[in-house]
């Protein structure tokens, strides 16, 4: 039997591929790697920044074998020939643009998952495209593709005993033929992105940085996501003047095969894949119990349309009243009219001490974002897609789409339980 391949071997086996980032207009601070001291369970109640585990998935039967090929040819190989039956649905851009997000007009530029076939003849395709240096770039995004589908694939990675005790929300296969960048958006859960073959380099901010990102409305972006309207490679400072102020609060991670990167709930990150192969497997999981992360969901939505019936005056009321002491919140509103007295009470929930510090963090920021409105108008590059966006969620139609939403990824993982093992154990 063949010895393992060693962290380093691993980490270099794609290394061919690996120097083709654009260099940045700014200097973001590097994400640091955690050292054998690194207290991760502290890390899960602060989150303060992200941090990677270098080699933590070099391990895997996976990872290996897909170090131990010798080129991108061979791992195509490999992966259609032991997982090649399972159905993989994919996107499609153009290379000389393969950018997913947003156009200039600010409107989605691809579809999530646009065709489906199996992996092998996926794997066929990607070899097509290696071939072909006009071909367009192909990616399997994790939202479409959950490893606990993928029975097979999934034993041949390995559950993170770092992360027991976390709920899982769902876990993404996300392989792609290189080159493809994903737009800057955040997800409201613990992201766990595990670097299983080629490179990534991530560029992220903490959630504080909305007001200079240019987000769109409030989950109202690709996939539900809260996103931005900004590349942060190549921004157009004209459009987008705030986008320098954001550089400071700028962090990079570059990942390469082993290396596990965990991301802050509602951190922002936009995601660049180097030339050649990649696949990475990511974890989402709950930052609150799930209930309550709809219900703060749910609270957004129905304070963001109350706010916008109130007057610059009553709003500030509410908001001083908000993040003075507790004391000062419960007495003494009785001169706030109804709408007022319903935000502020809705809006406390979130504030309270049996909410993670990190969350009453997250739920600050947001608030004072779409609600208090103190950066300005919520979606500067677009600013009449605030209240149109509060107007379409109030529709009852739409409410059941969140809760059916809701149901159906709390069964779906409840299901893929029973089916396979995933990164969380
Ligand atoms: O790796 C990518 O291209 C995107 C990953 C991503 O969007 C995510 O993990 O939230």
């Amino acid at each position: 039997m063949q010895a393992p391949l060693s962290l380093a071997e691993v980490s270099s086996a794609h290394r061919e591929n690996a120097n083709a980032f654009a260099a940045l207009t700014f200097a973001p601070r590097e994400v640091p790697s955690a050292t054998e001291r690194f207290d991760f369970g502290q890390w899960k109640h602060d989150c303060s920044h992200p941090v990677i585990f270098k080699g933590v998935v070099s391990d895997w039967p996976l990872t290996q074998s897909l170090a131990g090929c010798a080129d991108d040819r061979a791992r195509l190989h490999y992966l259609a020939r032991a997982f090649g039956r399972n159905t993989v649905e994919y996107t499609q851009v153009p290379r000389r643009d393969p950018f997913m997000g947003y156009d200039e007009h600010g409107r989605q530029n691809f579809e999530y998952a646009l065709a489906k076939c199996t992996l092998s003849d996926f794997c066929e395709r990607l070899r097509a495209y290696q071939d072909d240096p006009q071909a367009d770039v192909l990616y399997a995004r994790g939202g479409a593709n959950a490893l606990r589908s993928w029975t097979d694939f999934a034993n041949s990675t390995r559950p993170l005993s770092m992360l027991r005790g976390l709920k899982a929300h769902g876990e993404g296969i996300w392989l792609g033929s290189g080159l493809h960048t994903t737009y800057l958006h955040q997800d409201a859960h613990f992201n766990f992105f595990a670097m299983v073959a080629g490179s990534k380099r991530v560029i992220l901010y903490p959630l504080e940085a909305i007001a200079d990102l240019y987000p769109t409305p409030f989950f109202g972006g690709v996939a539900g996501t809260t996103s931005s309207f900004v590349r942060p490679v190549t921004p157009d400072y004209g459009r987008f003047p705030r986008f320098r102020y954001a550089a400071k609060q700028s962090w990079v991670a570059v990942l390469e095969p082993g290396d596990l990167l965990c991301i802050p709930p509602c951190w922002w990150h936009h995601v660049e894949a180097a030339r050649g192969l990649n696949l990475m497997i990511n974890a989402f999981a709950w930052a609150l119990e799930p209930r309550l992360e709809y219900q703060f969901e749910v609270a957004m939505r129905k304070s963001i349309a109350i706010a916008l019936t109130l007057n610059a005056a009553e709003l500030s009321d509410v908001r001083e009243r908000l993040y003075a002491t507790s004391d000062v919140r419960v007495h003494g509103n009785v001169d706030l009219s109804q709408q007022a007295r319903i935000l502020l009470r809705t809006l406390a929930r979130f504030m309270k001490p049996a909410i993670p510090g990190y969350w009453q963090k997250i739920a600050r920021c947001y608030y004072d974002h779409y609600i208090f409105q103190i950066n300005g108008e919520p979606v500067a590059a677009h600013p009449e897609r605030h209240a149109a966006w509060a107007r379409s969620e109030a529709a009852a139609k739409q409410r059941l789409r969140h809760w059916l939403r809701f149901r159906r990824a709390l069964l779906q993982m409840r299901y893929r339980y029973v089916r396979a093992h995933g990164l969380i154990p």
